[in-house]
């Protein structure tokens, strides 16, 4: 099928002014991007089933950053859609969620009130809310990166949603969430090891979660003890995206992009970062190659100083610093 790819220009709520790859259908332009398998956005209209109505344009210029114009919600998912697809094609190779070249679809302003945003497998889609009372629209890039990366998860390793699994399962949305968060570099949403930072949930500016301490939240563990697999799998991640961000930055205080970090250790050991890039690619290398859907922490370790292995060498450098970052959340020795 014959499609008129336009590059159009929309303005989100987070992602600022960008370029949409957009579609002309006879006089209209559809939210539809034809650079990445014909990933298409529609608005819910505050439904909550099928799929509401494709975004559609007179002029191939979308939303104005406002809540009120409808497209706002759409430039935004659609931009953390293509983002996320971009992060993976450009990074691993990943030809899309399941590696097979088709696209995903995007639905915004679901229901009413509702302050969350989910993948689905079943319609193989992303769903946003509109937030609530201080809850901003859950649009911005890092959920949109969250939610995709749940497609992924469940097209490899297929984390069993529960227990320590569970855990991972969250934590490989987090993690690739800020990882696309960095690939983007956008100057309106500076790169972060914070998670829901934009959406304001919890209605006093704080983020939904932390990589660095993840107990900053309030909920979430630091460390892996022998009760983890028994807590909220939005919490039970903890412990790995700490490690996560351990192994990519190391311990201590930091400071990236203007934001500061202080990254405690189980016993106070000193842990190396590797930089976050290859800390990537060893999380990508154990989902897709060694983790399972019966992962726990401990194969989680097992599976990433494979993924070491593989990749820079056995004792290399980074396989001791993966080793070292899993001490320090009390995983192993
Ligand atoms: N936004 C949530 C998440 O992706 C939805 C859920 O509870 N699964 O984790
Ligand atoms: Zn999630």
């Amino acid at each position: 099928q014959y499609e008129d790819v336009r590059t159009g220009t929309g303005t989100g709520q987070f992602s600022g002014t960008v370029p949409l790859d957009t579609t002309l259908s006879g006089s209209t332009y559809q939210l539809v991007d034809p650079a990445r398998a014909g990933h298409r956005t529609y608005d819910l209209k505050q439904g909550t089933s099928g799929t509401g109505t494709l975004y559609t344009d007179d002029n191939d210029v979308w939303g104005n950053g406002t809540q009120s114009d409808r497209q706002t919600a759409g430039v935004d998912v659609a931009f953390g859609a293509a983002a996320t697809w971009d992060y993976y094609k450009d990074v691993f190779g990943r030809n899309g969620i399941r590696n097979d070249g088709v696209a995903a679809y995007s639905r915004a302003h679901y229901g009413n009130n509702y302050v969350n945003a989910f993948w689905s497998d079943s319609c193989f889609c992303m769903t946003y809310g509109d937030g609530a009372g201080n809850a901003n629209p859950l649009t911005s890039l890092d959920v949109a990166a969250h939610e995709m990366s749940h497609g992924v998860t469940s097209a490899t390793a297929n984390l069993t949603y529960s227990g320590e699994s569970g855990g991972l399962n969250e934590a490989t949305s987090d993690i690739f969430a800020a990882a696309v968060e960095f690939h983007a570099d956008l100057e309106s949403d500076v790169p972060d090891y914070m998670v829901g930072e934009r959406i304001d949930i919890n209605g006093d500016g704080t983020p939904l979660r932390y990589m660095d301490k993840p107990s900053r939240d309030g909920a979430s563990r630091d460390y892996w003890s022998s009760s983890l697999g028994s807590v909220d799998v939005h919490y039970s991640s903890g412990p790995a995206n700490h490690f996560f961000y351990l192994l990519a930055e190391g311990s201590g205080a930091k400071t990236v992009n203007g934001v500061a970090y202080d990254s405690p250790t189980h016993d106070g050991e000193a842990v190396p970062g590797i930089g976050l890039e290859n800390a990537e690619r060893v999380w990508y290398r154990a989902l897709t190659t060694y983790m399972t859907s019966t992962t726990n922490y401990a194969g989680a370790r097992t599976a990433t100083l494979r993924a070491a292995a593989d990749l820079f060498g056995t004792y290399s450098e980074t396989y001791l610093a993966v080793a070292a970052a899993w001490a320090a959340v009390d995983v192993g020795d």
